[in-house]
């Protein structure tokens, strides 16, 4: 079994781009994005032109004409320019603001996501579903994530889809877009929650609209009962080692005491740890065993188990689809 070491590089995806958007709302933003960059770009070429050429006016020790031009000139460049360039900024930022925040319509996809020191919980109310760092949405149909935190802000981004919006304890906030294009995209946490925020990662799936709708069945469908006697070993495991006392898994354990991934679907899940290990059998018994190892700071203890008992878990905790 190939268990891994601390220096593990992100299972997800690499992020994607602000400039490379995939939807309505991260076009708007890629738009002002690229409006600033040139009109800054332009202002700052200018800037230095002028810069160079009244310093080689200087080193020519050229006689001081007219000084009624140079007056009108900083006039024009310094309170002038600003003033046009400015309003024209605050107004596109602003046309851009009312069009990104407009609610979500009546036909959006709802989805709740909760934010937790150091990963997101991932709910489907429609279909009862609850999972953990992956969201699956159709494409080309508005989703509305509802976001609040269990515990500090956090910050959900997923450049090429939204701009950022904060997760505040005790408080809803939404986010509204649609993607285009089928694909995997990587979010962030993007405001410092504590000592994992930089491995606080979260996976957007965007797949046609009947192939969502068959995910979200599957895992309805799914059943957390024990296969085979291994299976049913390790649920015993499971519950002995007290994982049950922070993760849920439908009609096992209700999790409680610290609120932990909740595992009914984990073996339908591509990556663990919030986007930062691929989800294979050594990660996640490397996991079980020293999450501390590997995530420092992680709330989930180490767990002393023999052989025999964390075979018996995996091959349960692999039949959890
Ligand atoms: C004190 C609470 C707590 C206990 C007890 C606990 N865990 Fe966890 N576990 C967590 C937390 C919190 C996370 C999320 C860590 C993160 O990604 O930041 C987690 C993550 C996981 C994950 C990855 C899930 C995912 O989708 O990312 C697995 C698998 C897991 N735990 C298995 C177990 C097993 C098996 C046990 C018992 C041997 C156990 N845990 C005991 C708190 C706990
Ligand atoms: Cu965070």
């Amino acid at each position: 079994m190939d268990v891994p070491s601390a220096a593990v590089p992100l299972a997800a995806p690499v992020p994607g781009s602000v400039l490379d958007p995939v939807g309505p709302v991260a076009e708007q933003i890629a738009g002002l994005t690229w409006f600033m960059i040139v009109i800054g770009t332009l202002l700052w070429a200018a800037t230095v032109l002028f810069l160079v050429l009244a310093l080689r006016h200087r080193a020519r020790r050229a006689p001081r004409r007219n000084t009624r031009g140079a007056k009108a000139f900083i006039a024009g460049w310094g309170v002038v320019v600003p003033m046009i360039v400015l309003p024209a900024v605050f107004a596109y930022s602003l046309v851009v603001g009312v069009h990104i925040s407009r609610p979500a319509p009546p036909q959006a996809v709802d989805i709740e996501v909760v934010g937790y020191q150091f990963w997101w919980e991932v709910r489907y109310p429609d279909s009862g579903v609850v999972t953990a760092n992956e969201v699956h949405v159709p494409v080309g149909r508005p989703v509305r994530l509802r976001l609040t935190s269990a515990d500090v802000i956090h910050s959900l981004w997923v450049p090429p889809v939204s701009g950022k919006v904060d997760l505040v304890p005790g408080r809803e906030n939404t986010m509204t877009f649609q993607v285009d294009e089928p694909g995997t995209y990587l979010g962030e946490c993007a405001e410092f929650c504590g000592i994992q925020h930089a491995r606080m990662q979260f996976v957007l799936v965007a797949q046609p609209e009947e192939e969502f709708e068959e995910h979200l069945r599957t895992l309805q469908l799914a059943s957390s009962r024990p296969d085979t006697s291994l299976e049913a070993a390790g649920r015993e495991v499971f519950l002995a080692a007290s994982c049950g006392e922070c993760h849920r898994i439908e009609d096992v354990s209700g999790g409680g005491v610290a609120p932990a991934p909740d595992l009914t679907h984990l073996a339908s899940r591509d990556t663990i740890a919030a986007g930062m290990l691929e989800n294979t059998r050594g990660n996640l018994a490397g996991w079980i065993l020293d999450p501390q190892g590997l995530k420092p700071g992680v709330r989930m203890p180490p767990n002393n188990l023999d052989g025999d008992e964390l075979q018996a878990l995996l091959a349960y905790l692999e039949s959890l689809e």
